[in-house]
């Protein structure tokens, strides 16, 4: 993913984004920033690039020519089709969760920041596609939005988040807010951790979380909870698309005998198809995919490698990690959905996602 942004203070931009995460993973050139200041675009020796506004009124107005000309010079720069233009403005649609998935599928982005009383609403319409804003207040300009809106859609972007669980599947992901966490000491100040979390029961673990995500949904956001409560009617009446049709199983995780029944078991019972696939054949998840003529939302992969991980996301597959060699070397940047390590633990995420 690369990001140009267009503005008046690219030292603003520059100096926020290159921490942590997101500093990683321009070091990894996984995503790529780029701060075009607008005044380099100016004709005038004074680099000027606002004016007052036609009509009267208060404050200054961004001109068109100097906007136009650094927009232009991005997408001369971009290869294959334009990108798409974000203005960030408080009368744009709202930013949220669903629009960063959206904007994370793209190769380049262009952000242009705003200041003062805006900008000349000609150039608008050339060059804008999308009018954004990140909620209903006013800021002095463009760029803490623009900053925010990286952040959010960085993290989607595969391999930004590290190797432990993509992003897919948080808050916010089903409408619900995450759960309570916990970590050392066990008692803190009197207070003790929840006691399900130290059982070791990953089953009811989850079912802790998801109940704790559930309540705490409905007490602190119960706009949120409303849309989750509709979703579930609405996948009540119409089987959502997006429930699981096929699971792929690399054959050496099934080799436990009675493990590979109890296996087998579930995913019949839960109406599933299951595909044992070998291990060594290099597009050996794609051909099922071509075969099965599933969406790759419907399908969830068993891997029994971290070469097999990579292959799975490489055809962008929901994947469960089981190493069968616990002395196997991640390469750095692996991701999966979830590294099991017996298949009960597997089942118990599958029985959750079916
Ligand atoms: Cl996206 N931009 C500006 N300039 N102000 C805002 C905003 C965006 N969202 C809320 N206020």
């Amino acid at each position: 993913m690369n990001y140009h942004v267009l503005t008046l203070f690219p030292e603003m931009i520059e100096q926020g984004l290159h921490t942590s995460i997101l500093g990683r993973a321009m070091e990894k050139g996984i995503i790529g920033l780029e701060a075009v200041d607008i005044r380099d675009y100016t004709e005038d020796r004074h680099r000027k690039a606002d004016d007052y506004p036609y009509g009267g009124g208060a404050g200054m107005v961004m001109q068109a020519e100097p906007v136009f000309r650094a927009c232009e010079s991005v997408q001369s720069r971009i290869k294959g089709k334009r990108a798409r233009v974000i203005y960030a403005t408080p009368q744009g649609r709202v930013f949220d969760q669903a629009l960063a998935e959206e904007l994370a599928k793209e190769e380049d982005l262009i952000l242009l920041c705003g200041h003062y009383e805006g900008i000349d609403e000609r150039v608008l319409e050339e060059v804008v596609t999308d009018y954004v804003s990140i909620g209903d207040y006013v800021l002095t300009g463009g760029e803490l939005p623009a900053m925010v809106m990286i952040d959010a859609v960085s993290r989607l972007v595969p391999g930004v988040l590290s190797n432990e669980v993509s992003a897919e599947f948080e808050t916010f992901h089903d409408n619900l807010l995450e759960y309570p966490q916990y970590s050392r000491p066990e008692v803190w100040r009197g207070k003790p951790v929840p006691r399900v979390l130290l059982c070791g029961d990953h089953d009811r673990i989850e079912d802790w979380r998801r109940e704790q995500s559930i309540l705490r949904t409905r007490i602190r956001r119960p706009d949120l909870y409303g849309q989750y409560q509709k979703n579930r009617e609405a996948e009540r009446k119409a089987p959502s698309k997006k429930r699981l049709r096929l699971v792929l199983a690399e054959k050496p995780i099934l080799a436990d005998e009675s493990w590979a029944q109890e296996f087998r078991r579930l995913v019949s019972e839960s109406g599933l198809e299951l595909v044992l696939v070998s291990e060594d054949t290099p597009d050996r998840f794609r051909r099922v995919l071509e075969e099965k003529k599933c969406r790759r939302q419907e399908i969830l992969v068993f891997a029994a490698s971290a070469e097999s991980v990579l292959a799975a996301r490489e055809d962008k597959l929901r994947t469960i990690y089981f190493p069968m060699d616990s002395r196997e070397q991640e390469p750095e940047g692996l991701i999966y959905y979830r590294k099991i390590s017996d298949l009960l633990e597997g089942m118990a995420v599958l029985r959750r996602l079916v």
